[in-house]
């Protein structure tokens, strides 16, 4: 474990050694008001935007601006099921031809700040050092109480259930050496209710797991249940502004949306520069160097524009290699 720099936001000696014990921390609150207003009002935007469109489209038949925010996405959602991918911070997860008309992301200036966050990046660099790198593997995860949900985004980890994994998962093979760290951040407060993340202490020593892509409920690759059998999970409440840090082999899910409320978050991903993010067809960026402060990206709309170029590659099929990992650790036998 490296520290170096002079982080303002500072783990203690217990906090790195339960890290690394069992791969996992949970801090109650990082982030405030001032760190999470502006990407809340981005959204409530967005929302409001999206919402317009789609109605002008004919696609959903009312625009529900009367709701607040949190209840205006979960009808929006309900009458279009699709609405989640404007409003992820990554383009679909597909190997192959994708369809223009849902392969959409978000990647305003508030997400761009909040991944540039200095609270998170002195937080990182406890954990990997100096040089941190934004891996582009990230997503926005809002979720509608489970009850409101129709049965196809009832399998969408964006929206609906998460099931058993490794982060590590879904990585092209290039990243097996690379020191991922997650930071798994509140929007809302995290509940055993509402769906907050349930992990198992230690897993992360336990090297990769086999992981199942042709089960029926959920579109990402899963450590079957019939492997988790008698495996103690801890759950990992966190107020809003807490966030989870996990090591990228530790095993965890979400649970369900049980409550009445949208359960918002966000998971994002660092790595040390210069080691594969395993994500090759989409943008990363350096979000801090210590040796180098020129190399790091300041500007939002050059972030975005990245993201615009990986998908026009994408879409006219001039990327033609794979996106994501989906079948590497999947053994017929067990699944
Ligand atoms: O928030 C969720 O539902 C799942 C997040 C997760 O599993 C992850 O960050 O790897």
């Amino acid at each position: 474990m490296m520290t170096s720099g002079n982080p303002a936001i500072r783990l203690d000696n217990a906090q790195l050694a339960a890290f690394e014990q069992d791969g996992f921390l949970a801090i109650e609150k990082l982030l405030d008001d001032a760190d999470l207003a502006p990407l809340e009002a981005e959204y409530d935007a967005l929302l409001d935007r999206v919402a317009g469109e789609l109605y002008a489209n004919g696609d959903i038949r009312a625009r529900h601006e009367e709701l607040p925010f949190g209840r205006r996405f979960c009808q929006v959602l309900a009458d279009y099921p699709d609405l989640h991918r404007h409003f992820n911070i990554s383009l679909p997860l597909i190997n192959g031809p994708v369809d223009p008309e849902t392969y959409r992301m978000h990647t305003g200036a508030a997400v761009f700040k909040t991944l540039r966050n200095g609270k998170i990046l002195d937080l990182v660099e406890q954990l990997i050092g100096p040089e941190i790198y934004v891996s582009p593997v990230q997503q926005m995860r809002m979720k509608p109480p489970e009850r409101q949900l129709s049965e196809s985004n009832a399998q969408h980890s964006n929206v609906g259930a998460t099931t058993w994994h490794q982060d590590i998962v879904a990585l092209l093979p290039e990243a097996d050496e690379t020191e991922q760290v997650t930071v798994w951040v509140a929007v809302t407060e995290a509940t055993v209710e509402n769906g907050c993340l349930v992990s198992v202490p230690g897993s992360h020593r336990e090297g990769p797991k086999t992981h199942c892509s042709n089960l029926a409920l959920a579109s990402e690759p899963q450590v079957p249940g019939k492997l988790m059998e008698g495996r103690e999970a801890v759950p990992l409440p966190v107020k809003r502004g807490g966030v989870v840090l996990f090591h990228k082999m530790n095993v965890h899910r979400a649970l369900p949306n049980r409550s009445n409320d949208l359960r918002w978050s966000m998971d994002l991903r660092y790595h040390p520069t210069g080691q594969a993010s395993g994500r090759p067809a989409f943008p990363g960026f350096i979000a801090r160097s210590r040796s180098d402060p020129s190399a790091e990206l300041h500007d939002p709309a050059t972030w975005a524009q990245r993201w615009d170029e990986a998908r026009e590659a994408i879409v006219s099929g001039r990327y033609q290699g794979r996106v994501f990992e989906d079948t590497r650790w999947n053994d017929a036998a067990v699944c």
